[in-house]
């Protein structure tokens, strides 16, 4: 008898809510390209999820699209990877309202997204942001995902998607494979370059303390050649008292491949001049084929097009089938 295994599968997302950051690289991006030989990969832009935050509509079609040409210009190749735009597969906005008569108050109101978007929209504090952990629950679950790849600020809306797919399955038998956080070791969480006690973010208000990922290479310099570090002038690893310098140390780290005593080694008895210089290089060589490859694709919108139809389709196929399994379960009559 033959038996086909099926590959392990995997879901992430990104809010394109502006211009993607070092940060969002390397904790996320810059993982996915290599896991998919070994998985199913499904990769969206979180569209649904942005107008939790007012956008600018333009705005929000620009970076859809620009978020598109960035995956790809990462190495996420679209035959490999389904790669598509939430807002494109219904299934989202259906799992998402039964999910939300799964979740309940007290835990939406323990989340630390929720706490943090508040205070800072506090004119808009909207049901869509208090809820939005059990959309982001739908969207892991309609693929049956087994791993979420995410930088570490995200493990706990996986935890809560964890806890709201036990729930329904202790309700009404196996329904949802239980997803596991997947977050590198290094890059998991980096920090802004003029408050390293913050994370890096796209809607920080700062513009020197976030590199993007699609920036000018003499931009980027200057900000890392700005970066707070400390009055020590030694290159050595210490994020509770040095934050600034391990903060760069990482981002060394991450975009050369060297271990923090190497790069220790490598700047022992130099300035911290030297040390910014170095890594703002790494950064710029880093980024360089992505900017230049994302500007490329973006060029050829028709291309870009085929890619995103595709992908809806094909995450469609999958998604509605777990749509059909839960409506069933909880009881709404068959159409
Ligand atoms: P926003 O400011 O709109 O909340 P953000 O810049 O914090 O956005 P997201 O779009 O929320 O970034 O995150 C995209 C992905 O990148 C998520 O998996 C997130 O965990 C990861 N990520 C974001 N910022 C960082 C960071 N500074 N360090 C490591 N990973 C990050
Ligand atoms: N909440 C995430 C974006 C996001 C996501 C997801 C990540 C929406 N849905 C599903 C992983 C899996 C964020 O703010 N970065």
């Amino acid at each position: 008898m033959e038996t086909t295994v099926q590959k392990k599968r995997i879901l992430s997302g990104i809010q394109p809510s502006g211009n993607l950051t070092l940060g969002s690289y390397l904790g996320a991006i810059k993982n996915w390209a290599a896991l998919a030989d070994e998985y199913d990969c499904y990769y969206m832009m979180a569209d649904m999820h942005t107008i939790t935050v007012r956008q600018v509509p333009a705005d929000l079609r620009r970076n859809t699209l620009t978020q598109l040409a960035a995956y790809i210009a990462s190495g996420l190749d679209p035959e490999k990877n389904v790669l598509f735009v939430q807002s494109h597969v219904p299934a989202h906005a259906q799992l998402g309202w039964v999910l939300d008569c799964y979740t309940m108050f007290g835990e939406l109101s323990r989340m630390t997204q929720f706490k943090d978007k508040s205070a800072k929209n506090a004119d808009n504090i909207n049901a869509g942001l208090f809820t939005y952990p059990a959309l982001m629950a739908g969207d892991i679950l309609l693929y049956q995902a087994d791993l979420v790849p995410v930088g570490g600020d995200q493990k706990q809306h996986v935890e809560i998607c964890r806890d709201i797919a036990n729930r329904f399955n202790g309700i009404y038998g196996e329904t949802f494979k239980i997803p596991e956080p997947y977050i590198p070791k290094v890059g998991a969480r980096v920090m802004s370059l003029t408050s390293p006690e913050n994370k890096m973010s796209k809607s920080d208000k700062d513009p020197n303390g976030c590199v993007y990922m699609l920036e000018k290479p003499e931009d980027i310099m200057r900000k890392f050649k700005k970066a707070v570090t400390d009055s020590e002038a030694c290159v050595r690893y210490d994020i509770a008292n040095k934050p600034g310098v391990s903060n760069l140390m990482q981002i060394y780290a991450v975009s050369t491949g060297k271990t923090f005593e190497e790069i220790e080694a490598e700047f022992a008895g130099r300035g911290y001049g030297d040390f910014k210089k170095a890594v703002g290089e790494s950064v710029v060589e880093m980024l360089r084929p992505i900017r230049e490859e994302t500007e490329r694709l973006l060029a050829d919108k028709a291309y870009l097009e085929t890619i995103y139809r595709s992908g809806a389709e094909r995450a469609s196929r999958v998604a509605d089938r777990t749509v059909s399994k839960v409506y069933k379960k909880v009881g709404f009559l068959a159409r």
